[in-house]
């Protein structure tokens, strides 16, 4: 049967870009549609009526939820030769332990750092929140290559979305580089992957939705 493959997505969305790394490592065909989220679609609504968030798969109709639950279904749908998660129980364990850590703190300290406070002190808070997380990773990531193995996996292809904040940071006054410099070394290793550079919007766009983010939040709107 012909696969239809849709994904409700955000270019700016840390989210979806995971989502869109998956689908790119395993060479899947499928069609993107960008959501407008201060007006989203009908067919948001009607396929993730308890989130009403991107991203969104539609697989022959059905909708799945959730980026790391999206990313798991990816790799077993399209099983392959390559695999994102491993297949031993405690290692999968694992990984999904890591994949929640990345999904419960750094996008929300990393926006709270660069958007969505208002006072000099909030701001410095979440700063040092979101360097205590990436000290944490760094910690996890040792002296290997990737997350928990030698080759590139699930855990990697959720944390490198966030790449294209560093810049973001650095504007803002968070020194990753210095902060986290095996963070920063690891990104750029990931970054050498097509399947990673090409699914992510530039460093210099997403300052550009953080500055519009933060004006918005400044506004009152
Ligand atoms: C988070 C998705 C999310 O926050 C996941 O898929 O992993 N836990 C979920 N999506 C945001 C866009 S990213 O900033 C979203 O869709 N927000 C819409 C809203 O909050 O109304």
């Amino acid at each position: 049967m012909a696969q239809k493959v849709v994904l409700l997505d955000l270019m700016a969305s840390p989210f979806g870009a995971l989502v869109r790394i998956g689908f790119a490592e395993k060479g899947v065909e499928y069609e993107r549609m960008e959501e407008d989220l201060s007006n989203k679609s009908t067919l948001l609504l009607e396929m993730n009526p308890i989130h009403q968030k991107i991203p969104v798969l539609i697989h022959n109709g059905k909708p799945i939820c959730e980026s790391s639950v999206i990313l798991e279904y990816i790799d077993e749908v399209w099983s392959g030769n390559s695999h994102l998660f491993p297949s031993d129980p405690y290692e999968r364990a694992h990984t999904r332990f890591w994949i929640d850590y990345i999904g419960q703190n750094i996008y929300n300290k990393a926006s709270a750092f660069a958007y969505k406070t208002t006072s000099v002190e909030m701001q410095e808070a979440a700063k040092k929140e979101l360097v205590k997380c990436y000290k944490v990773l760094e910690e996890e990531l040792g002296n290997k290559p990737y997350f928990g193995r030698e080759s590139f996996n699930a855990i990697d292809i959720t944390l490198i979305p966030f790449y294209t904040w560093f810049h973001s940071l650095e504007k803002l006054g968070l020194k990753i580089r210095e902060e986290c410099p095996k963070i920063v070394e690891w990104s750029e290793r990931c970054m050498k992957r097509e399947t990673v550079s090409k699914s992510l919007l530039s460093p210099e766009s997403t300052y550009e939705v953080v500055l519009y983010l933060r004006n918005e939040l400044l506004s009152g709107n």
